[in-house]
């Protein structure tokens, strides 16, 4: 294993649950960490904390001997702005503060598509252009890579952010077919981000080998990472389900789909 110790907040959820049992071939040590209960323990190697992302003592000693983090945790749809606020910004930055103060080397931080949301299904866009985030949820992961960028400049923490495109067992809709990240592409990914030599802060779409494409990788080259599924396959079982969209409606040909359309809660 290359690290002593690795931790994965958020491991409860959808993507927690898959790299959960992944990582043990990457680490000594598997810290796991969420609100939910984690228990039990799949083996000596793994660690249970339940630490909530607001509590910064909390994050502080959930950081202590880590070598490198997997940030999932925090809220991953469109809600209220409280909930927003509170799971992915002050989250996210107790997490930095924490890394800093406890000198872990990198982080893999859980951004998403959504942070260019608004852009159309028939741009192609690379990782430097100008974030239009689809909603609350997508301006706090925007505000997750320029906390990364800055710790990095300011601190020399490096980070992968990974704006993840539509991570399921399979592609759900016609959109996914664009948006699709296979489970075993998402450890390829995480992998590469742990372990490419030099990453600075680097952004790079996290999305499989699909034939329609709506992001260029090109400025993260670097990290190696190499998909290798295809939504194709796919495709006939997703269309024959496909219900008809209105093409007025900008969930039908914003890349962000029906989070465009998402909120207001009030
Ligand atoms: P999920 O919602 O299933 O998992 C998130 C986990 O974070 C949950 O287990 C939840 O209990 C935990 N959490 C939420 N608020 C917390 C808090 N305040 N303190 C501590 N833990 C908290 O989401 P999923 O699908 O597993 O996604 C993981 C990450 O990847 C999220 O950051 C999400 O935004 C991001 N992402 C996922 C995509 C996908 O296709 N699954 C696409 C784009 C981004
Ligand atoms: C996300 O950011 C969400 O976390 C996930 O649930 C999916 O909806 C995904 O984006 C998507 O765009 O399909």
């Amino acid at each position: 294993a290359t690290f002593g110790r690795l931790l994965l907040t958020g491991a409860a959820g959808g993507l927690g649950q898959q790299l959960r049992p992944r990582l043990a071939k990457y680490a000594r040590h598997v810290r796991l960490s969420d609100i939910a209960d984690l228990a039990p323990a799949s083996g000596p190697h793994e660690e249970l904390f339940q630490t909530r992302l607001e509590d910064s003592q909390a994050m502080l000693a959930l950081l202590e001997g880590v070598d490198a983090v997997i940030h999932l945790g925090g809220i991953s749809v469109e809600r209220p702005f409280d909930e927003i606020l509170q799971a992915n910004i002050v989250g996210v930055y107790n997490l930095y503060e924490a890394v800093r103060r406890q000198g872990v080397r990198r982080v893999v931080f859980a951004s998403s598509n959504h942070v260019t949301g608004f852009y159309r299904q028939d741009e192609v866009i690379d990782t430097k252009a100008p974030p239009r985030p689809d909603g609350l949820y997508g301006v706090s992961k925007a505000f997750g890579e320029n906390l990364a960028q800055f710790y990095y400049d300011r601190y020399g923490v490096e980070t992968v952010s990974i704006r993840i495109g539509s991570s399921f067992p399979v592609p759900r809709d016609a959109r996914m077919l664009a948006t699709w990240l296979s489970y075993d592409d998402l450890e390829r990914l995480v992998a590469r981000a742990l372990l490419a030599p030099v990453v600075g802060h680097t952004v790079i779409y996290g999305v499989s080998a699909n034939t329609v494409k709506w992001w260029d990788n090109r400025h993260a080259a670097h990290l190696g990472y190499v998909a290798q599924d295809c939504s194709e396959p796919f495709r006939e079982e997703v269309m024959a389900q496909q219900v008809p969209l209105d093409p007025q409606d900008p969930a039908s040909y914003a890349q962000g789909g029906a989070f465009v359309r998402a909120g207001p809660f009030e």
